[in-house]
């Protein structure tokens, strides 16, 4: 797939296409279809380095990625998580892009994930296969399970996005370089991007088509268990980002559940003038103590990630500023 020379060089930049631009693709046994994507994102930007993270894969993924003009790393740990938090801390770019080695994903789509980085307006850009705009070929399954975790993001972080777990995104450096990821598995998609969001880096979405695996390509993720382990994490990440809401939540139905049994108490000691059922009352005031101590817990937490959120803040803002002394050669002010 060669393309014209006009094509090979971005005008609005004056530099070659894919100039400083680093393609990621985490892979575990994708034989069959490596070297298609290698090829097609290498077509697409001439100028980009193709990294390949493979995983103790077990077929040629690694051999079939060199052949194809691909860089092939090596990750020990298994894991989508695993690899993905290597490729950040070992690739050096302007612009990351990361898709899977599956050829689900459409090459031709790139620019559009890169444009929004490239101008500024956007840390991190989801190829979303779910807006209306695409026509995905997307498995019954996975888009019940992508809307049910829609829902809770919803609830949980009022986040609007529709596509929470798409695996070809685009991201700044700023992100890559101030966004710590812990997921070892594939829940990492759902930790960037509520991290991203509860942080305040810029998200945008833009539509992308996805294909089949072709036959002879299995997938990697066990719905099952993959998927409790994603919802999993939601909840860690909800209680991390909005202690108050989390153990606040979790006290008032303590409280609740110790009203139905102090209800009942206080409704006798009202009539009678006397405490008639002491389990009860022992049962209620236990309840609705341990719904206050989660509550004053949310508070307390709360106002400890609030400094956090302060301190991240001075944090990113810091390291911006020794960024731009590295270009211009000065240091931070
Ligand atoms: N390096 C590495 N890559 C992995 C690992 N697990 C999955 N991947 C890659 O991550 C990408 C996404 O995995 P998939 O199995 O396609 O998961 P999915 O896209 O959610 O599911 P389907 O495409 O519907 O099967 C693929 O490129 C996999 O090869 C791993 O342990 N290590
Ligand atoms: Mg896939």
């Amino acid at each position: 797939m060669t393309k014209p020379a006009t094509l090979l060089r971005d005008p609005a930049r004056d530099a070659p296409v894919g100039a400083g631009v680093a393609v990621l693709i985490p892979c575990h046994n994708e034989a069959v279809t490596i070297r298609h994507v290698v090829e097609a994102f290498r077509a697409e930007l001439p100028a980009a380095r193709v990294y390949v993270f493979d995983n103790r894969s077990s077929d040629e993924t690694a051999a079939v990625a060199r052949e194809a003009g691909a860089v092939v790393i090596e990750e020990l740990r298994l894991g989508k998580g695993n690899v993905v938090q290597s490729m950040f801390r070992q690739v050096d770019a302007d612009v990351y892009v990361m898709v899977d080695g599956d050829d689900t994903y459409p090459a031709e789509a790139v620019h559009r994930l890169i444009a929004p980085i490239r101008n500024g307006e956007a840390d991190m850009v989801i190829g979303s296969r779910l807006q209306n705009a695409s026509k995905s070929e997307f498995r019954a399954i996975n888009r019940l399970g992508n809307r049910m975790y829609l829902f809770f993001l919803r609830r949980m972080f009022s986040i609007r996005i529709s596509d929470l777990l798409s695996g070809y995104r685009a991201f700044s450096r700023r992100f890559v370089l101030g966004t710590p990821l812990f997921s070892g598995g594939f829940e990492t998609e759902a930790e960037m991007t509520i991290r991203a969001l509860a942080r305040r880096f810029r998200v945008t979405e833009v539509a992308v088509d996805l294909r089949s695996r072709p036959a002879g390509s299995s997938s990697k993720i066990r719905i099952v268990r993959d998927g409790l382990v994603i919802l999993g994490s939601m909840f860690a990440l909800f209680r991390d980002y909005r202690p108050l809401a989390f153990f606040g939540g979790v006290g008032l139905v303590l409280i609740g559940l110790g009203l139905i049994p102090g209800g009942v108490v206080i409704a006798d000691f009202l009539r009678t003038g006397l405490i008639l059922r002491i389990p009860s009352a022992i049962l209620a005031v236990g309840t609705v103590l341990s719904g206050l101590i989660s509550i004053v817990m949310g508070i307390i937490l709360h106002v400890i990630a609030q400094r956090f959120r302060e301190l991240d803040a001075n944090l990113q803002g810091l390291a911006e500023q020794i960024r731009r002394g590295g270009e211009t050669g000065e240091g931070p002010r």
